[in-house]
């Protein structure tokens, strides 16, 4: 098991009862060598203050800041950087949320982990030890939030707020001494399920379901967090069905809610995912904008709107979501996918505090108010499936407490916990193969931010026509002189949708940078690119860079000396990796040289 705490064994005896006695008892488990008093300030709630040096330290906090304090110096211990002075610290945002899309069958939706560590064969059922592993991972890094069931609800998941109550109520107290509360993903149409004829919002009946069920489900779970809410989106009810807007769903969930503190976290991803590839009038990373930037201002105080960071679906690369830099009156959470869909799937390296460090240069932290990310983690041993996509979890923590951390220091940091027998050198070497992957993906998958050339569903491996003809709304549109959309005024206009100074940067094709030029620009494989080389040499030079970095990247692992229970793991994605680059370099560069008929100028293989 290669998470980052395993090193840290909390004593089977121990069993705490709330987040201030876990820190105490982490603390002594961790670093018995540690001096460390506790000074419990219930107002600080998750903030914590340390001052002193390594031969004592004060610690002060709220319950979960004494939690979060502790778990600072347990890791700076093990990363022998243990500093002498003061530290502040507090989260920049108060939900930090990891969202599990796990079934109760067991299954997870695009999960590369293995299946589910709550339920099995209908129901929650898991192991306890690793409930409290998972606690102690999210506390470890001030994650605070956790929604165990899928967006996509499909029964028995209803269950959970019916007969499964109880066995909420028990796995809920297995967290709360971690400072983890839970979040349900419900049906919005689950009233119909008791007797109510709709579930039309704004009917009385209905308003008075959801408001008893609140009150059920948090006499059985005080410290439930709230709903999370997909709805009229790839097949889940909605507010659509009967004529209400967005506002009127949400809202009327937030009053049944308001109550018990509850917030209704409602997900901005719908989309017509039933387009005809023939309607050139419909274009898809419009939807979320044009369907709620008019709502601006009528949401409740307790809904957040829940907003993917780009405006399609967790492709390698796509310009930030315009509804993070509008929608003022109302609360937002950036939503990131830990879960490698399109980035790899745990098989192929691609390490994202990099593009997160670029989606908070674009956007300043205070347009959004909380943050949340799609698990990666299953049953697998080590619950990432690749140990080295643990370091996405970890540094996820980091960026939901502090957006502003440095990737690098990140990603160094998780390694100094991981493999605390590497010299500086090997350690230097992984942190540079780690933060160069996600850009070694993407030049060798699809090109300059045109993204969707995934194999259709499994969304593994290149089939750049798999989506062409399709449902779905992404299209390239690579015909033999030309590829992309045109986003700008002169097309289907999405690029109105960001502020002026922000679509400025990308509204000409001389000026938009090279990696979202296909995003937004239709143009010529003769293209002169500002390096001097045409779009189609481009393309080919990036996918042979990107399989050959890949191959490096692979010598890179070989000579690093990974513990024995993660060695093998690695070298074997590591040829899957290797494997799937070749495919996508030689797929892509064949497809698109079939279509132009233009040669790579440096005479490489490429197939005809
Ligand atoms: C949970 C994409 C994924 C779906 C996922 C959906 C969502 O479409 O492929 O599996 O459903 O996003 O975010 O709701």
């Amino acid at each position: 098991m290669n998470a980052w705490l395993n090193r840290f064994p909390l004593s089977a005896s121990a069993d705490p009862a709330s987040p201030s006695e876990t820190a105490a008892l982490e603390l002594s488990g961790a670093c018995p060598d540690l001096k460390v008093s506790l000074n419990l300030q219930k107002e600080m709630g998750d903030r914590f203050s340390i001052s002193g040096d390594p031969s004592g330290y004060h610690l002060s906090g709220g319950e979960t800041g004494l939690l979060y304090g502790a778990w600072h110096l347990i890791l700076s211990h093990a990363a022998n950087d243990l500093c002498s002075g003061s530290v502040e610290s507090a989260p920049r945002y108060a939900l930090r949320m990891i969202n599990c899309w796990d079934n109760p069958d067991g299954s997870i939706e695009r999960g590369y982990s293995g299946r589910s560590l709550f339920f099995r064969d209908g129901k929650l059922s898991y192991d306890p030890s690793r409930i409290q592993t998972l606690a102690r991972l999210m506390a470890s890094v001030g994650l605070n939030t956790l929604c165990i069931n899928n967006v996509n609800v499909r029964f028995p998941a209803q269950k959970l707020l019916e007969e499964d109550l109880p066995d909420l109520a028990r796995l809920a107290a297995l967290f709360r001494p971690y400072g983890v509360r839970l979040m349900l993903s419900v049906d919005f149409s689950q009233p119909m399920r008791h007797g109510v004829p709709t579930a039309d919002p704004l009917d009385a009946q209905v308003q008075a379901w959801w408001a008893e069920t609140a009150r059920r489900v948090w006499t059985a779970v005080p410290d439930l967090a709230g709903f999370l809410v997909k709805a009229d989106s790839e097949g889940q009810p909605g507010p659509f069905t009967y004529g209400r807007n967005h506002a009127d769903g949400a809202n009327m969930l937030a009053q049944a809610v308001r109550p018990f503190g509850g917030v209704i976290v409602w997900r901005c991803f719908v989309y017509n995912c039933r387009q005809d590839w023939r309607d050139t009038a419909t274009d898809r990373p419009k939807a979320p904008w044009n369907l709620y930037a008019p709502l601006d201002g009528c949401f409740a105080e307790n809904v957040i709107l829940q907003v993917k960071n780009g405006p399609f679906d967790f492709q390698v690369r796509e310009p930030l979501s315009p509804l993070l830099l509008g929608m003022p009156k109302t609360q937002k959470a950036l939503e990131l996918q830990l879960a490698q869909e399109y980035t790899g799937q745990q098989i192929d390296l691609f390490t994202m505090a990099p593009m997160w460090k670029e989606i908070f240069e674009d956007m300043p932290e205070d347009r959004i108010s909380a943050i949340a990310a799609v698990s990666n983690w299953g049953d697998d041993e080590n619950y990432t499936g690749h140990p080295l996509a643990a370091v996405n979890l970890f540094t996820y923590g980091l960026l939901a407490w502090n957006p502003s951390i440095d990737p690098r220091q990140a990603v160094s940091r998780w390694i100094a916990l991981t493999y605390p027998g590497f010299t500086a050198g090997e350690h230097t070497l992984l942190t540079d193969l780690l933060l160069s992957s996600r850009r070694t993906y993407e030049k060798y998958t699809a090109p300059l931010g045109i993204g969707w050339m995934v194999t259709p569903h499994t969304h593994y491996g290149p089939n750049p026509s798999g989506y062409e003809y399709d449902l779905w709304g992404t299209y390239h549109k690579a015909n033999h002189e030309a590829i992309g959309i045109d986003r700008t005024a002169g097309g289907t206009d999405y690029l109105s949708q960001y502020p002026a100074d922000f679509a400025q940067k990308y509204a000409s094709p001389e000026q938009c940078p090279d990696l979202y030029l296909l995003f937004f620009h239709r143009l010529p494989y003769t293209w002169r690119m500002r390096d001097g080389r045409t779009l189609i040499q481009r393309i080919y030079d990036d996918h042979f860079e990107g399989l050959a970095e890949t191959r490096a990247m692979r010598d890179t692992l070989l000579s690093l000396p990974f513990p024995e229970e993660d060695r093998p793991e690695i070298l074997r994605r590591m040829d899957r990796q290797l494997a799937n680059a070749r495919e996508w370099c030689d797929v892509i560069n064949t497809f698109l040289y079939r279509l132009s008929g233009i040669p790579d100028e440096h005479g490489r293989k490429i197939y005809d």
